[in-house]
């Protein structure tokens, strides 16, 4: 089978979207740091609707993707020119599926920083520049996520500030691309962050800037005046691709695509319009330009991400490998669907012109979707930067407002339950955590705590308290009763009862205006 490639594209049976521009003619004017699935399946292919649409202008809005690490992307996608296919997969009422195939052609290069960091650096500071955007997960923002401030402790951080010449964290490559950027009087960039950060440009700015101030305060204050940070808020599910989506899409094409991605039909782009330097019309992809995107990102921080969270815990413990199969279980849907309504849609700021039971009722069906695979373990990665905006800050509103949240005392209780490391078939996993360690710390730390109690409750509420007092994580949360108290009754009905008799239990109380 020959391999996919643009001098393959007219072999490609008619009903696969192709480029539909003269991509030989492509130029690149952003650089994506952190070039994953999501990127490919979500920014990539609004950005080939915009060049599209674009003309002449839309020739200067290719792509070059940046692996700070791994050189998987790269070694799969180069030797296909870049190329790649977006498959888009839903089922049907009767559970058949349906399938879309695009090759997207808004990728001309991709730079692994690792293996050549000048590279990376370079094109940051190329005159033909005008966006660096980002997906580096929450943890590639070096950040203290309760606070949102830098972590100078950051072993990546501490290295970039003395290696000037080869970075290791995408803060640590921006800055020193903007440094050169700077010294050669070339014009400001807009960094444009796309991860689900709680006010993902306000907090790319501000660990950015704290970076600069301690390597050159001249460049600190150009960053400041002349580039921008726009928020955003990113939505669709991209499941890892799995061996067999290699070889469905193959068998479609006719042709071997190495690595393409499949994703849901539903996404959106919100983004707050305000670029130093222009930027793609990415509105004829459907993305939606806002004033300000925070109260979306909110919304979808706790909604969208805040139930999946709560589906990884809870799925992983109790052996529900993906989220469809965490939803076919009743008790789990009953209370997914209870505590999005009654425990954080009152949390959520006005959205005008949403239907919020429109898009709240949208959710279930997403989570559902039998022909994504989306697995618990995948989301269940990296807690400890997910839980502050998806479940966390919810709770710390619902304090504040006086009002109960026992749902999301048990999306918490969920997440240090699993943090144990072995599932209830006493199946043990690695937690994979960038504070796994440290985490690690706290909870010996409270099983010694807890030890010599010998009331049940109190020694959860003990664990619990010791626990929370990681602030990193939990911030203020952990001087707070209320909130102690509500998370160590769900983690003793978890570690009595399991995760079905936890749920059987809150599905059963009264509505918590009530409790
Ligand atoms: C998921 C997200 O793995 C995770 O943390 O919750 O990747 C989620 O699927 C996307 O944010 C959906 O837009």
């Amino acid at each position: 089978m020959p391999r996919l490639h643009p001098d393959q594209l007219d072999a490609l049976p008619p009903e696969v979207r192709r480029p539909r521009y003269a991509r030989e003619r492509l130029r690149a004017g952003i650089v994506h740091l952190g070039i994953g699935a999501f990127h490919r399946g979500h920014q990539a292919e609004i950005t080939e609707a915009a060049i599209e649409a674009g003309g002449e202008d839309g020739l200067g809005w290719g792509i070059v993707g940046v692996s700070l690490r791994r050189p998987d992307t790269h070694d799969a996608l180069m030797p296909q020119g870049g190329l790649y296919t977006l498959s888009l997969r839903s089922a049907g009422d009767g559970g058949e599926i349906h399938e879309s195939l695009q090759v997207i052609g808004a990728v001309i290069d991709i730079l692994v920083a690792e293996r050549n960091p000048a590279a990376v650096l370079d094109r940051v500071s190329h005159p033909d520049t005008r966006i660096v955007s980002l997906t580096v997960t929450e943890k590639g923002y070096c950040h203290d996520p309760a606070t949102g401030a830098l972590n100078r402790d950051d072993p990546g951080i501490v290295s970039d500030l003395a290696h000037p010449d080869g970075p290791v964290t995408a803060i640590g490559y921006l800055a020193r691309g903007l440094q050169r950027r700077m010294a050669r009087g070339l014009g400001p960039l807009t960094l444009l962050s796309c991860d689900n950060l709680a006010s993902n440009g306000d907090t790319l700015r501000k660990v950015l800037l704290a970076f600069c101030a301690e390597i050159d305060p001249a460049l600190q204050d150009w960053v400041a005046t002349r580039c921008t940070f726009p928020n955003s808020m990113v939505d669709r599910i991209v499941p890892k691709t799995t061996p067999d989506d290699v070889a469905r899409v193959a068998t479609a094409l006719g042709q071997q695509d190495a690595w393409p991605v499949v994703g849901e039909p539903f996404f959106q782009w919100v983004i707050e319009d305000r670029f130093a330097a222009g930027r793609p019309r990415w509105e004829a992809g459907g993305a939606q330009f806002v004033d300000e995107a925070r109260p979306f990102e909110v919304l979808k921080h706790r909604l969208v991400n805040g139930s999946q969270s709560m589906m990884a815990y809870t799925g992983v413990m109790a052996g529900w490998p993906t989220t469809d199969r965490v939803i076919a279980q009743p008790a789990v849907r009953t209370f997914i669907a209870t505590t999005m309504a009654r425990e954080v849609q009152p949390t959520l700021p006005p959205l005008p012109g949403l239907d919020i039971d429109a898009y709240r009722d949208s959710l279930l069906p997403r989570f559902t979707n039998p022909a994504l695979g989306h697995q618990t373990r995948q989301i269940a990665m990296d807690g400890s930067q997910k839980i502050p905006q998806r479940l966390l800050a919810p709770i710390r509103d619902r304090i504040a407002a006086g009002q109960p949240f026992p749902r999301l005392a048990l999306g918490v209780a969920a997440w240090l339950y699993f943090l144990r490391g072995y599932d209830e078939a006493g199946a043990a996993y690695r937690i994979e955590d960038p504070l796994a360690g440290a985490l690690a710390g706290v909870m010996a730390e409270a099983e010694s705590q807890a030890e010599n109690r010998f009331d049940a409750t109190e020694r959860e509420r003990v664990r619990v308290r010791a626990i929370a007092a990681f602030q990193p994580v939990f911030g203020a949360l952990g001087e707070s009763d209320v909130f102690i108290q509500a998370v160590a009754e769900q983690l003793e009905r978890l570690r009595s009862h399991g995760v079905a008799g936890a749920l059987g239990a809150i599905n059963a109380a009264p509505d918590p205006a009530q409790v």
